[in-house]
């Protein structure tokens, strides 16, 4: 049998939550927050230690107002009190362990309770259900299984909606296509980078994957543009959302865009506290401004974060969305402030090199760029890769690389070397793609 309900456009997963006023929301933020703020001072000495410096108590906060005077988390104070020092919650209460891979020096542990673990699946059914997936779907699950949070955490949402989950992981590309030909799933997982790797692969199998009934992808874990979407959605034959999540702070599922308006990701304000920051004075902004965003756990036992500075350069809009959802909506994080580049004084951040690229014909959606010293400057080329079907003489690629040069120049306004490839010459993804290759310090 294989039979699907009716699509029903307006399901929510909690609807009493995801539609509960501004003032119940806020109500229960401070309510949280106070738990959260002396769950973290009784049982972390860090917290203990950074709240008696700056002077504060957790009997201090009386409004979420409150919450500016007490000190940030940062990723160095997870990784200064590796592995376990961070936890609120004693071994034996813990049930699941993940980590980022720490490209250097220690990685970075985070850990649940199963209260956690329960209302994390919570959170990734809510969030899978805003972007279209239903009970009943089956979802076919590359994000890599493992210390990355985004397999099981997918997984684990996928079920709590009721959904069946292809637990397939990130790799052995030809194999995916295979099984999303054989399996027919209705929703597709992945990083934005890895599904481009999944489509080119089913394209030199020879097949129409536009054809397959996969409906969504739910797509995040790096920073995409709306151009990558346009391109997803035209290959893939679906409707793609975002889907935002940092393993400190949970996993994926801390924020995810619904697919009616697709503009922004509904982040769960019953169970985060969101706030924007100047990176440079660390003042909270206005609702609206861009800057670094900063999360403070509202539930969370095994690892409460109090303001953790996430780097992510954002905006918040309370603007009512049409879906009927209450919770405020954190825009397209389109890069990391440790992720920018300075190109001769111009800020860059690699999210635009993408958006330019994706809007020049002729050229795949493949790139690379490497970063190098030219006297005390940095300077930045880049390698893109011509399409499949594009001419690919030695003197097409030159006048393809000029014409991304001279893009590249009026749009973000800097000057950059660039260097036209034949198809399949640049590395794919196999989960989160490496965008910048940093090479200031080889020579
Ligand atoms: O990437 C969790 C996740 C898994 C999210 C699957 C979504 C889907 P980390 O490995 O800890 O956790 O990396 C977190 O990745 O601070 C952002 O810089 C970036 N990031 C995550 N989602 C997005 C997104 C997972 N939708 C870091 N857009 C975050 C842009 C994203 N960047």
């Amino acid at each position: 049998m294989n039979t699907s309900a009716p699509f029903d456009p307006d399901f929510m997963f909690d609807r009493e939550t995801e539609t509960m006023s501004r003032k119940a929301l806020a109500d229960l933020q401070a309510e949280r927050l106070k738990w959260t703020l002396s769950r973290a001072y009784e049982n972390v000495p860090h917290y203990r230690k950074k709240f008696d410096e700056a002077g504060v108590k957790p009997e201090q906060l009386n409004t979420i107002a409150d919450l500016k005077n007490f000190p940030f988390t940062m990723k160095t104070d997870l990784r200064d009190n590796y592995p376990f020092g961070m936890f609120a919650s004693p071994r034996s209460d813990l049930r699941r362990i993940h980590a980022s891979s720490g490209t250097t020096g220690k990685p970075t542990v985070v850990a649940y309770t199963s209260g956690d673990i329960d209302r994390w699946a919570g959170l990734m059914a809510r969030s899978m259900a805003a972007g279209g997936a239903r009970p009943g779907d089956v979802v076919h699950n590359a994000y890599g299984y493992g210390l990355f949070t985004g397999g099981l955490g997918a997984h684990c949402g996928a079920e709590r909606l009721g959904c069946a989950v292809v637990p397939i992981s990130g790799g052995g590309t030809e194999r995916q296509v295979e099984l999303l030909k054989d399996f027919s799933p209705d929703i597709l997982c992945s990083t934005p980078s890895y599904a481009l790797n999944i489509v080119e692969v089913a394209q030199q199998q020879g097949i129409d994957i536009a054809a397959l009934p996969v409906r969504r992808g739910i797509f995040g874990a790096e920073p995409w543009s709306e151009e990558m979407r346009s391109e997803l959605d035209r290959a893939l034959g679906i409707k793609s959302v975002d889907v935002y999540g940092l393993s400190e702070i949970m996993g994926p599922g801390v924020a995810c865009e619904c697919d009616t308006e697709r503009s922004g990701l509904h982040g769960w304000e019953d169970q985060f506290l969101f706030e924007i920051i100047d990176p440079e004075t660390l003042e909270p902004l206005p609702m609206g401004e861009a800057g670094e965003l900063v999360i403070t756990t509202l539930t969370k036992e095994a690892l409460p974060m109090v303001r953790y500075r996430t780097r992510d350069i954002t905006r918040l809009t309370d603007e009512p969305c049409a879906c009927g959802r209450s919770h405020v909506r954190i825009l397209r994080v389109t890069g990391r402030d440790d992720d920018m580049l300075i190109i001769r004084g111009v800020n860059v951040y690699p999210s635009q090199v993408e958006s330019v690229l994706l809007r020049v014909s002729g050229l795949s959606p493949h790139y690379q760029i490497k970063l190098r010293k030219d006297g005390s400057m940095d300077a930045m080329s880049l390698e893109v890769e011509i399409a499949p079907d594009a001419p690919a003489g030695d003197s097409d690629l030159s006048a393809k690389a000029a014409e991304v040069r001279h893009h590249i120049k009026t749009i973000i306004g800097v000057s950059c070397d660039v260097q036209a490839k034949r198809p399949g010459e640049l590395p794919r993804s196999q989960g989160k793609a490496v965008r910048v290759l940093d090479l200031r310090n080889k020579t």
